[in-house]
C-alpha cells in the first residue's frame, strides 16, 4: 500500500539518503515497480526557444547575460522552426516536447507567441512542456487554455543554498510561480540541481520541499549540474555517483507517483551509472543530442542503452502520439 505524505521531517529524508545504499535502492526500487512498469521509460525532448541574454544571474547557467560563456543570444525562434524540430523528435519517439526560454518572466506578446508553438506541437500529437520563468496567475492560465500539459519551474537547491546561486529572483519567487500553475490545472514540473557545491543537508530539504507542496510535482526533474566555462560554478567538484544516485532513490521514496527525470549530466555518466538510477527510480529522460544549450547523449545510443537493458520508450496512453 502506497500513501502519499506531505510532512516529510528534515531527519527522516537524511536518514533515508543514509540508508546503506543496497537497502536504499531496493526500499525505492520497490516502490517503484508497484507503482510504474520498471522496464518502460517517458521520453521528452529539449527546444531551446529563446537562447541567452537572460537578466537572472543563475550561477550555473550559460544563458545569464551575467556570465561570460560561449553561448550566442538568439531572438525567439519562429514558429515553422519549432514545428520543424518537435516533428523530428516525434520521428525519433519522443512523446513530449519541452521548450525553453531564458527569460526572467514572459511579457504577454512573447506569451502569445509561445502560445502559437504549444498549439502547434499539440497539433502534432505530442504532451507540451514550457518552461518561461515567473508567471502570473493570469498567464498560467493562459497556458492552460491554450492546452499546455506541463509547466517546468525547478526549485533547484535547498532555501539556505539558495541564495550562493541565485540572486535576482527569490526563493519564494519560485514558490508562487509554482502555486500558480497547479491553480491553473497544469502539471507541475519540478526539480533541482545537484553538485553545485551543497551539502547533503541542502539536498535532502530540497526533497522536502518538493516532497512538502500540497500536491507533489507530477514530473521531478533531477539535474547533474553541466560544468560551464565562464559560469561562477564551472569548477565545483562533481558529485560522487552513490549520493545523486541516493537522489533518485529518496525522490522515488518520497514521491512514490511522480516521474523521477534523470535530467542533464547524462553525457558525463556511464551507462552502468543510468542504469543503477533506472533501477532506483528514475522512469524520465531528456532524448535527443541536445539540452537546452549543451550535449545530450545522442539518440543511437540511448536506443542501444534501453535495448542492451530491455527497457522500451513509454508510449502516450489516449494515443495523441499516432
Ligand atoms: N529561464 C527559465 C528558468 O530558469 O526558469 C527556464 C530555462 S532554465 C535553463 C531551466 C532549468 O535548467 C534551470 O532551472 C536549471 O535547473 C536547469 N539548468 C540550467 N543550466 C544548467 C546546468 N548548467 N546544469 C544543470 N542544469 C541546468
Ligand atoms: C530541467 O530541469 N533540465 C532541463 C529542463 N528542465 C529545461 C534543462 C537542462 C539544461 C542544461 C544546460 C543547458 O543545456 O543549457
Ligand atoms: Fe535565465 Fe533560466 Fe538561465 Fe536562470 S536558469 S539565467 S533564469 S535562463
Amino acid at each position: 500500500m502506497i500513501t502519499l505524505r506531505n510532512n516529510w521531517k528534515l531527519e527522516e529524508v537524511q536518514a533515508l539518503l543514509e540508508r546503506p545504499f543496497n537497502d536504499l535502492l531496493y526500499q525505492a526500487h520497490q516502490i517503484h515497480r508497484e507503482v510504474f512498469n520498471p522496464n518502460e521509460i517517458q521520453v521528452s525532448t529539449l527546444l531551446s526557444i529563446k537562447t541567452g541574454a537572460c537578466p537572472e544571474d543563475c550561477g550555473y547557467c550559460s544563458q545569464s547575460a551575467r556570465n561570460n560563456t560561449s553561448t550566442e543570444p538568439e531572438r525567439l525562434l519562429p514558429l515553422d522552426e519549432v514545428i520543424n524540430s518537435a516533428k523530428a523528435a516525434r520521428s525519433t519517439g519522443a512523446t513530449r516536447f519541452c521548450m525553453g526560454a531564458a527569460w526572467r518572466n514572459p511579457t504577454d506578446k512573447s506569451l502569445d507567441r509561445v502560445i502559437e508553438m504549444i498549439q502547434a506541437v499539440r497539433k502534432l500529437g505530442m504532451e507540451t512542456c514550457v518552461t518561461l520563468g515567473m508567471l502570473t496567475e493570469k498567464q498560467s492560465q493562459a497556458l492552460k487554455v491554450a492546452g499546455l500539459d506541463y509547466y517546468n519551474h525547478n526549485l533547484d537547491t535547498s532555501p539556505e543554498f539558495y541564495g550562493e546561486v541565485i540572486t535576482t529572483r527569490t526563493y519564494q519567487d519560485r514558490l508562487d510561480t509554482l502555486e500558480s500553475v497547479r491553480n491553473a490545472g497544469i502539471n507541475v514540473c519540478s526539480g533541482g540541481i545537484l553538485g553545485m557545491g551543497e551539502t547533503e543537508r541542502d539536498r535532502a530539504r530540497l526533497l522536502q520541499q518538493l516532497a512538502n507542496l500540497p500536491q507533489h510535482p507530477e514530473s521531478v526533474p533531477i539535474n547533474d549540474l553541466v560544468p560551464i566555462e565562464g559560469t561562477p560554478l564551472q569548477n565545483t567538484e562533481s558529485l560522487d555517483s552513490f549520493d545523486f544516485i541516493r537522489m533518485i532513490a529518496v525522490a522515488r521514496i518520497m514521491m512514490p507517483h511522480a516521474y523521477v527525470r534523470l535530467s542533464a549530466g547524462r553525457t558525463e555518466m556511464n551507462d552502468e551509472m543510468q542504469a543503477l538510477c533506472f533501477f532506483a527510480g528514475a522512469n524520465s529522460m531528456f532524448y535527443g543530442e541536445r539540452l537546452l544549450t549543451t550535449d545530450n547523449p545522442n539518440e543511437n545510443h540511448d536506443q542501444q542503452l534501453l535495448s542492451r537493458l530491455g527497457m522500451q520508450m513509454e508510449q502516450l496512453a489516449n494515443n495523441r502520439c499516432a
